[in-house]
């Protein structure tokens, strides 16, 4: 039989990944056993349920498989209980709300204009902002989060969950200040660490276990696992109310979803005892000395960062000082010379988020390729190079000239020598690294 054409595709996308330096914080590369793992015959079995209460027959090895992953996450974070079968990270959040709060209660979460997440109460195109009452607090003039504001709205709006997360917030969540304001208020406190789990479990970022009652994660961010995702409820959570753990699994099955994917579970598993390894201690302290490199390099070149730094994985840089809404036309310039990252909306945004004055960056991905300190000097190098060939790119204050500017604007970056000139730059230095390694 002829080979699908989906072989081919898989292949150049492969042969993309391996050519181009990957800067999106939100990704990362798995290592050959989680590969392994997700493409094994797990995917085709049906396990409705949970371990021992199935509504299928045929799951006495799945039940196995599903009980390892759950002991592995408990003893890395030190938790009484884990459901690891939400589908995603926004699944995920649905569902811990979905056990919390009834429809109309209060949530306070960061804004998305802030480096929060859609599920984080995003008002009206969201479940989140639209079947809750979503209060969203903000940043301060130094681009931290405003607890001041946190703690008025808290007492003001009297939530019953706060959200403690972030997805374009480059700096530590302080995870002690929201259960202080959490305890005024009587509310739960559940702390999304999808981007920074890697970092809470090498000891890089504050742990939110002694102070969230629930812990929602993504496994295949800086967790360097499968796409997946995992709700740890804590020992706090379960001495306020012995039923959460309980409520958790109802809110996941059947309320939200259907089978589990078990591939994934066994993947989240075996991710579970790479990342309680030395090794994996290592690989977390590089993401944020590859940062910290990437972050300062940045600066040397005169580009401006939000907040001026990081203290994670993870930087926006902030256009302005070109012009505002050149997101878009610095991440497709970036692509084009072998660099891949995502346009993003800066704090108090000037233009939209379709076109966003940013351009997020993070060091996950090259860092599982053993890049370090003196590739980031190198990537920053050519960040500015690209910047400073687009920078008179500016986006038409006409909204309505807007979408044909951007088509010949891409016209004209894929046949700019400049860029092409870097990528064969950025495509010598990409080859000589795996996509994957312990080193
Ligand atoms: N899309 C994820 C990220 O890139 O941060 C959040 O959902």
């Amino acid at each position: 039989m002829k080979k699908d054409q989906i072989f081919s595709l898989i292949n150049k996308e492969c042969v993309r990944q391996k050519s181009m330096i990957g800067l999106i914080p939100s990704e990362n590369h798995i290592s050959p056993e989680v590969s392994e793992v997700l493409s094994s015959c797990l995917s085709s079995k049906y396990a409705e349920g949970y371990p021992h209460r199935r509504y299928y027959e045929g799951n006495q090895i799945i039940d196995e498989i599903e009980i390892l992953a759950q002991d592995r996450i408990k003893k890395l974070f030190g938790v009484p209980h884990v459901n690891v079968q939400p589908y995603s990270g926004s699944p995920a959040n649905g569902a811990v709300e979905f056990a919390l709060l009834e429809p109309g209660d209060t949530l306070l979460g960061l804004a998305l204009s802030g480096g929060g997440h859609l599920t984080h109460g995003h008002p009206k195109v969201t479940f989140s902002g639209k079947y809750f009452n979503s209060i969203q607090y903000g940043l301060n003039d130094r681009a931290r989060i405003d607890f001041e504001q946190v703690r008025e709205l808290a007492l003001k709006h009297k939530p019953k969950l706060i959200i403690a997360g972030n997805t374009a917030y480059p700096f530590e969540l302080d995870f002690a200040k929201f259960r202080e304001i959490a305890d005024e208020v009587g509310a739960w406190l559940l702390a999304d660490i999808s981007h920074v789990t890697g970092l809470v479990v090498a000891g890089e970022h504050m742990s939110p276990v002694p102070y969230a009652d629930v812990i929602m994660s993504t496994t295949h961010k800086t967790f360097r696992g499968p796409r997946g995702a995992m709700i740890l409820v804590t020992q706090r959570g379960l001495d306020r109310d012995p039923d959460l753990g309980s409520k958790i699994d109802k809110a996941v099955f059947p309320a939200l979803q259907g089978g589990p994917h078990n591939a994934t579970t066994a993947a989240i598993a075996i991710a579970a005892s790479e990342a309680a390894t030395p090794e994996f201690k290592k690989y977390g302290q590089q993401i944020r000395k590859n940062a910290d490199v990437l972050a300062s390099a940045l600066k040397k070149q005169g580009l401006k960062l939000v907040g001026d730094g990081t203290e994670t994985h993870l930087m926006l840089l902030d256009l302005t000082n070109y012009s505002d809404g050149m997101g878009l036309q610095v991440a497709f310039a970036l692509d084009v010379a072998g660099i891949y990252a995502n346009r993003n909306t800066i704090p108090h945004e000037p233009c939209s988020p379709f076109y966003p004055s940013g351009v997020r960056l993070g060091t996950p991905l090259v860092t599982s390729r053993g890049m370090k300190e003196k590739e980031m000097e190198q990537i920053a190098q050519w960040i500015a190079r690209v910047v400073e060939e687009v920078k008179t790119e500016v986006l038409p204050s006409d909204k309505k000239e807007r979408a044909t500017f951007i088509k010949d604007f891409r016209t004209r970056a894929l046949k700019n020598e400049q860029l092409l000139a870097i990528r064969s730059e950025v495509e010598d230095l990409a080859k000589k690294f795996p996509l994957f390694t312990w080193d």
